[in-house]
This record gives structure tokens, sequence and C-alpha cells, in this order.
């Protein structure tokens, strides 16, 4: 993981009311005139100002404005490293190619592949750098970063170098993810068994070996690999001590989301397709399910993710943007707020919790960040509004005010 060193000074937020989303019998964990005291960059006390211990009164004080704080927002899926665009795509499915017909000729992530392998090292920073400030000053204090369009050894350490990278500049904790299971390079065509053995003897070892990596994905699907692959790629991201995560049952149900929860994956992505039987495993497994409205948007989808099903079943719900070229060209946080309100049909307290806690918990971090709770880091987010589901009722409008990472405040 990338932590950026920046510890702000000790002190107490004050004047501000709190989304803390603590589980508890108010959905958003809501504290009236709450305070937040902050010690060496963790949460040290949470409470009403008025019960503030004796001890802080003394401390530095922030002052919020009368504004709203929630724990800074997790973007637990993107793949914001990359070159290139693709809106000639996006022409050609208005016109009604299919995201798959365009796959199988070549374009889709092959396109940015070739276009992230030409890039410098430098060239995919700054423009990755770019999109990433945007997501950021919605109020984003960690993000989950993907390789996945190098597909050869290279080009996959060059991107999570570059992830690393922006999590030193940017102020925000990065999470990489290593995604050389993408899709099948040009190279390996009709050869994906060779590509697998590619990945578990040359790409994981080094990715594992350079600490280039927290976790492994793979795109589990007809037109990317089998779940007998993403399993032999699982076992081998186990033996070297990485987590696993998968994109599951996105175009189709193969199962993707049981598959997932039986490799012990921390989440299972897309979900459009997935069955019961695939929730109620994750369910057992406490895999988190991460829902990804803006690439159902883009893709004119009509198969809606079984929402009710998980909630049934009780599987967590993570909500991101899906940051890529192809899918979901969003580096919005706040409008997948919405979307997920207005095209899933979740609550705007379910939505939140799927942008902290349970975000937090999609990348493993449920002890680190997500919530504002003593002993997590002091990440938060400050808002102009009037009550939390201003946050998903609004389209095109940023209320935040500023970050605060690790303690530190960032006006960006
Ligand atoms: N599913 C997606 O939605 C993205 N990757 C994936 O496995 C799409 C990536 C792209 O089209 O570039
Ligand atoms: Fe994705």
């Amino acid at each position: 993981m990338i932590e950026q060193d920046g510890v702000g000074e000790d002190g107490v937020w004050l004047n501000a009311r709190l989304a803390t989303m603590v589980p508890g019998a108010d959905p958003y964990g809501s504290i009236e005139d709450g305070a937040v005291a902050v010690l060496n960059g963790r949460i040290a006390w949470v409470g009403p100002r008025s019960e503030l211990p004796r001890d802080w009164r003394g401390a530095i004080q922030h002052d919020c404005g009368g504004g709203w704080l929630t724990p800074g927002f997790i973007d637990c899926h993107t793949h914001i490293v990359h070159a290139g665009c693709r809106a000639g795509e996006f022409e050609q499915r208005l016109n009604g190619a299919s995201y798959e017909d365009i796959a199988r000729a070549g374009g889709g992530i092959l396109a940015s592949v070739r276009a992230t392998r030409e890039a410098s090292e430098e060239q995919l920073r700054i423009h990755s750098l770019h999109r990433l400030r945007r997501l950021l000053s919605e109020g984003v204090t960690t993000v989950e970063i993907k390789s996945g369009y190098g597909l050869d050894t290279e080009t996959e350490c060059k991107m999570l170098r570059v992830a690393a990278q922006l999590g030193e500049e940017a102020g925000v904790r990065v999470f990489r993810t290593f995604l050389g299971a993408h899709a099948l390079p040009p190279e390996y065509a009709g050869r994906a068994e060779a590509y697998i053995d590619l990945i578990c003897e040359e790409m994981l070892p080094r990715v594992a070996r350079e600490k280039l990596a927290d976790a492994v994905d793979a795109f589990c699907e007809r037109i990317a690999f089998s779940p007998a692959q993403a399993q032999r790629l699982f076992e081998r991201a186990r033996e070297l001590g990485l987590a696993v995560k998968l994109h599951a049952d996105q175009l189709s149900d193969l199962g993707g989301g049981a598959l997932a929860a039986r490799a012990g994956a921390l989440s299972a992505d897309h979900l459009e397709y997935s069955s019961e039987k695939s929730l109620k495993a994750m369910a057992k497994a406490g895999t988190v399910a991460v829902l990804l409205p803006g690439a159902y948007y883009m893709l004119r989808e009509t198969q809606l993710p079984p929402v009710e099903l998980m909630r049934k079943h009780g599987v967590a719900m993570a909500v991101s943007t899906d940051c890529n070229p192809g899918t979901s060209p969003c580096v919005s946080l706040l409008l997948m707020l919405n979307m997920a309100c207005t095209l899933f049909r979740l609550t705007p307290a379910e939505a939140l919790a799927g942008v902290t806690r349970h975000a937090a918990a999609a990348l493993g971090l449920q002890k680190v960040t997500g919530q504002i709770a003593p002993g997590l880091a002091a990440d938060f987010a400050l808002w102009d509004i009037g009550r939390p589901a201003q946050l998903a009722y609004a389209l095109g409008a940023n209320p935040c005010v500023g970050r605060v990472f690790g303690g530190r405040w960032l006006h960006d």
C-alpha cells in the first residue's frame, strides 16, 4: 500500500455534523454538533462536542463551519492509469456495434493496451494524475488502481509503478491491484493457457518480489478468461501472499461470484448476472459486492445487479467508478452515488456506505479507514450540504469543501 507520510497536526475538528458511517440505529451514524479528536494522524475520540474530554479542550481547533464531515471517500475499483481515449468506440456503439463485437475485432481493451505500451512512464503519470485530481476533488482519500492495459511484464510493472508515484504525489492512499488477466494480448492469441502460465511463472512472482501490488484481479468472462483460469491465478496469488478480487458476472453468469467467494476474495465486482447461489456464497465468505453503475449505464445494460438478493443475504455492497477508458470514463464518485440510487435503487445511506465502510472492506482496509471511529485514520471529507442524502441527490454539483488525509487538511 502506498501511504503518504504527511501526518497532520494533532487537534480537534469542531462545529461539524458527523456522518460517521459507524453501523447502528441511524444509517449514517450521525452525530449533531460533533467533535473528532486526532492524534498522530488517527482518530482518538469521536462524539458530541458537549462530551469532549477535558484534555482535548486546549488542543488546536479546526472549525468545520457547520458542514457535514464524512469519512474520506474510497474509490475501490479503478483503471485510472491508462493512456489513450476510446471516444471513437463510443460512437461505434451508438451506431449499433456491441462492446463484445468491438473487443473481438481487436478494439476495446486491446486499443488501450496499444496506447499504454507506447506511452512513457512520465506520459502515463501525467495523464493519470489529471484524472486522479478530479476524482480526489470529490472527497476521495483512498483509491484502488489496477494494472491490466500492459499485458506484458514490463508494461504491467510500469502501470503499477505509476500508481505508486501518484499516491506519493497526490495526497491519497493507493491500493494497487495486478490485473494481468484483463484480456489476452495479441502475442498470445489462441493461447490463453500459455498466457496464464506467463502470469503465474513470470509476472506474479516479479510483482510480489518488487512489492508492486496488494491484490490480484482477473476478468472472468466469455470474452476474457474462464473460471478455471481465474482459479489458477488465484492459487498462485495466494501462494505469493497476495489478496484476490474478481471482475465477475458482468456480461454473463459464469458463477464468478461463487468462484470469488471460494477463493476468499475481498470483493467480486459488477455482478449484474450473478445467481442467488453466488450471492449466498459471497455472504458466507464475507466477499464484498462492488457495484459499478457507470459501466452499466455506458453499456446501456438492462440486466440489473440483484441488489434485493444482496440485501436479503447480507452481502455488503460497495459502489465505485470503475474509471476506465472503455466502459466507464468516469472520475466522479458523487455521480456514482446518484446512479447507484436511481439505477440500482440503493438508498442514499447504502450508497454512502458503499463509498466508505464497505469500500474499505472491499480493499481489506476496514481496520484502517472507512468510518469516523477511534483507531482509524483521520481521513475525512467536509461537505457544504444540509443533509447527507444531498450527496447522492445532486447531479454535477460538487459540495466538497476540503479533504483531510491522515489528519492533514488538503484544499485541492
Ligand atoms: N470490465 C470493465 O468494465 C472494464 N474492464 C473489465 O474487465 C472495461 C475495460 C475497458 O473496456 O477498457
Ligand atoms: Fe473494471
